[in-house]
């Protein structure tokens, strides 16, 4: 069962899980209501097997594939780039992440500006809406390998914020209101 919580504001380590006092946990429909934010539960033993990834791949026209390994071993430039990960920031399109192995949190903003955290595990797929105020951690394993999807040439380039004056945050603040 995926689990999504309100976070405290007072982090002392952004690895931990960070909840309220006492824990305010959300529905994954909660979730999309209050962000836009989509999740697909898949099956990590089977799922390159029994087609709910190819058709979600397909129904979607993701037609880029490439893995990305989150380790102090793997990732080059480890520090920096986990410092740019948790940096909050926006994309011009969506970041779409399927978790192959291992574990960490990607964080949202909520209409009223208040974090939300989703813990992802193997068999976990996020659709990050492009637009939406966001930052990604490792937990205390500090290991996650992803598949990430995108339509088109990929571009990964962060906008931190403030990026308010953007269209696409602009678009992305209808879509709320509208309710998606
Ligand atoms: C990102 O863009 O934040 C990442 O790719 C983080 C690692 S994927 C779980
Ligand atoms: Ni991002």
């Amino acid at each position: 069962m995926v689990r999504v919580w309100y976070m405290t504001n007072d982090i002392i380590d952004q690895r931990l899980e960070n909840h309220l006092d006492p824990p305010s946990y959300l529905t994954t429909d909660e979730l999309y209501k209050s962000t836009g934010v989509e999740f697909f539960l898949l099956n990590a033993k089977t799922y390159d097997v029994d087609g709910v990834l190819d058709k979600i791949r397909k129904d979607r026209g993701y037609n880029y594939e490439d893995q990305i390994t989150c380790s102090k071993e793997c990732l080059p430039d480890y520090e920096n780039k986990l410092k740019s990960f948790f940096t909050e920031h926006l994309h011009t399109d969506e970041e779409i992440r399927f978790i192959v192995d291992g574990s960490g949190y990607f964080d949202v903003r909520d209409g009223d500006d208040r974090w939300i955290r989703i813990e992802v595990v193997p068999g976990d797929m996020i659709v990050i809406p492009s637009g939406i105020y966001h930052r990604f951690t490792l937990d205390m394993k500090n290991y996650v390998i992803a598949k990430r999807y995108f339509v088109g040439e990929p571009v990964w380039l962060p906008y931190n914020r403030p990026s308010d004056e953007m269209d696409v945050r602009k678009n992305y603040l209808r879509k709320l209101s509208e309710g998606f």
